[in-house]
């Protein structure tokens, strides 16, 4: 039988476990990424582990999520980061030289190459033909140290794309009607393939803004082929020898199949507060929707094609008078192309504020909505107070539709009359002065390593007992993101390396007297519905809980990274063997499941609830756990996994 792009991949990699959809298979990683919210944890693992060097062969530390520098907390842990780096072999991107998956697919990205990183936005490398997987940074740290990265094999979905977008129709247009038709859970257990006619007129861009927001439909990642469009962009980047060409095999079997014709796709929007909540902008603009914000960036659609596309969309005219622009160029690169062409001019003139090259609004640092306000967003996630804003009302939409709903103030279908292909240009302007290379073996022998008073201890971690007996501490419903669970943000992301401190907001959108119930009670489970953790891959969503006293969560279904990071954090996830079980347990109810040693050996166990000294109700549990896992639980953690 033929092969998906995806399984020859993973066939290449293959260190540990069988390539049958659901069971672990280990895989040898080339290349790794952090960025500074989830990196200084991840190197605090990384050097845990006693490893001198790194072994993979491309590791790259970049800082872009939080740029500001409000205090010395994050001043404090970008030098860390930029000091780690340095002495076990990692390359470092400055702050202000771009948003890590848009430098990586720019610089650093291989086709056919295994890339993990420490940010659930890392399949955008599937765009050039990558197998690149959002992790935990527990695992992208022992990646760095040569060890196998586990998943469970995904089945195989293809989207065959057929037609041309038609003007005024873009490649984020391609992955809202992707999740609309999927959801935001119907791409777990599945990589995503991109096939068919349509695919060939797709720019490197184009694919990556497609294959970035695939996290969204928590699909374990999205790929391209690789072909001639991805040695064009290669190339143009002064990399033409990092090509190869990489495509299924005639005979490859998908387990399923979806197809959008192109030509018949129209402007989209998802509407808040859900990715998948996707509708069509010409029924939006008829409800003459009022915009007060308009942001254009994120790893998502931050590429020289989509600035230059809106900078000619508002040449020569101006913004609306209540509406306020902001521009993040995704990297130094596009940054600098786009004042070399005249295109930051432009949008200077019309009114933008230009933002650093960074994550800047779209992970909260900054630029929060007025109360209520209505705010167009190129980006990929529009959480619940994400923002910064609570009743902040996002919409996700394509450059085109943020440009012209800056230019009337309303919700507006973008008129373009032509498709005009900005995409590539014969090179890129090469600059790579925002990349530091690591020392060298010799130098690195005595290089210091800088920590700054922030940066806190890992939590203790609790090897798995044979009984469980906790109150349910708190009762989510489906669809809890880790924004829920852990919020970022201005306030709190200068925290990431401080458990103790971040403790104080899990939950808070959620529940703003969590983590004081939850502390008070010492220890604790929570009770979750479907796709419980989808979004980011921020194991903050693990260690958190884990400081506040949380055993076990059990829920009708996981989001795959943040079950991994319960599992590495030492909280067992438990699942509810029948969905309508959820509604035999309430909220401070205590739970209590024995027998956990037995039951890891099928997997099943029984949670009671009790009320009042009785049993009220029995509720069989079932766990979806590879037998490294129950070590890694047996052991009280990764860590302490790996220490043995
Ligand atoms: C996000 O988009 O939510 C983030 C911030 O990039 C996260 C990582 C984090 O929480 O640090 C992600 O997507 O993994
Ligand atoms: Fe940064 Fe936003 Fe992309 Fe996350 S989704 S990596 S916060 S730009």
């Amino acid at each position: 039988m033929g092969q998906t792009i995806a399984q020859k991949i993973i066939a290449a990699h293959l260190l540990d476990g069988e390539m049958k959809p659901g069971m672990e298979v280990g895989l040898k990683i080339d290349q790794t990424l952090t960025q500074d919210a989830t990196g200084t944890m991840a190197y605090l693992e990384f050097e845990s582990m006693g490893v001198p060097r790194v072994r993979t062969e491309r590791s790259v530390a970049y800082i872009d999520h939080n740029t500001l520098q409000a205090g010395f907390e994050n001043a404090d842990d970008h030098r860390y980061i930029q000091s780690v780096a340095a002495k076990h072999g990692i390359w470092f991107s400055r702050p202000g030289n771009g948003i890590c998956h848009q430098v990586h697919y720019e610089r650093f990205g291989i086709p056919g190459k295994t890339l993990i990183g420490s940010d659930s936005h890392t399949p955008t490398g599937g765009g050039l033909g990558m197998l690149a997987i959002g992790a935990g940074g527990m695992d992208v740290a022992v990646a760095m140290g040569g060890g196998a990265y586990y998943i469970p094999m995904p089945k195989m979905l293809k989207v065959e794309l057929s037609g041309a977008l038609r003007p005024g129709v873009s490649a984020k247009d391609i992955i809202l009607e992707v999740l609309r038709q999927l959801t935001v859970k119907g791409g777990v257990g599945y990589i995503v393939e991109y096939a068919g006619p349509g695919i060939k007129n797709l720019s490197v861009t184009q694919r990556c803004t497609i294959t970035n927001m695939g996290a969204e439909l928590g699909a374990t990642t999205s790929i391209f082929p690789s072909d001639e469009m991805t040695r064009t962009f290669l190339e143009a980047q002064g990399r033409g020898e990092d090509w190869r060409e990489l495509s299924s095999d005639p005979d490859a079997e998908y387990d399923k199949v979806i197809s959008i014709d192109l030509s018949s796709l129209e402007p989209l929007a998802a509407c808040p507060h859900s990715p998948d909540n996707v509708k069509p902008i010409s029924e939006l603009a008829a409800e003459g929707i009022k915009v007060d914000q308009v942001c254009i960036g994120s790893c998502t659609n931050s590429s020289l094609t989509d600035m230059l596309k809106v900078a000619s969309m508002l040449k020569g005219k101006k913004i609306a008078d209540g509406v306020s622009l902001s521009i993040s160029p995704g990297s130094r690169q596009v940054f600098s192309m786009m004042a070399e062409c005249g295109a930051l001019t432009d949008l200077i003139d019309a009114g933008a504020r230009v933002l650093e090259c960074a994550c800047g609004p779209c992970i909260g640092m900054g630029f929060s909505p007025n109360s209520g306000g209505v705010s167009l967003r190129t980006f990929n996630r529009n959480f619940l107070g994400r923002s910064g804003t609570k009743d902040g009302q996002v919409y996700l939409v394509s450059p085109e539709t943020a440009a012209a709903a800056a230019l009337t103030g309303y919700i507006t279908v973008p008129e373009c009359s032509e498709n005009a292909d900005y995409d590539v240009p014969a090179t890129f302007r090469i600059n790579d002065s925002g990349v530091i290379a690591p020392l060298d073996e010799e130098a690195a022998k005595t290089a210091e390593v800088i920590k700054g008073p922030n940066i806190k201890a890992f939590p203790d971690t609790h090897s798995l007992d044979d009984e469980i007996s906790a109150e349910v501490i708190l009762k989510v419903e489906d669809n809890i993101t880790t924004d829920h669970i852990m919020p970022a943000g201005a306030k709190i992301l200068p925290y990431r390396s401080n458990i103790p401190h971040l403790s104080k907001y899990c939950f808070e959108v959620v529940d703003p007297s969590f983590a004081e119930r939850a502390k008070a009670a010492g220890k604790g489970v929570i009770v979750g519905g479907q796709n419980y953790g989808q979004g980011s891959s921020r194991e903050h969503a693990a260690l958190v809980p884990l400081y506040l006293g949380i055993r076990a969560v059990i829920a009708k279904s996981f989001a795959r990274i943040h079950a991994a990071n319960l599992v590495n954090a030492g909280i067992l996830p438990l699942i509810f063997e029948d969905p309508a079980d959820y509604d035999k347990v309430a909220q401070g109810e205590t739970i209590e499941i024995s027998g956990l040693f037995e039951g890891l050996s099928n997997n099943k166990a029984v949670a009671r609830v009790m009320r009042n000294g009785e049993v009220g109700a029995e509720i069989p549990v079932r766990m979806e756990l590879a037998e490294r896992q129950k070590q890694i639980l047996l052991a009280g953690g990764l860590l302490k996994y790996t220490a043995q």
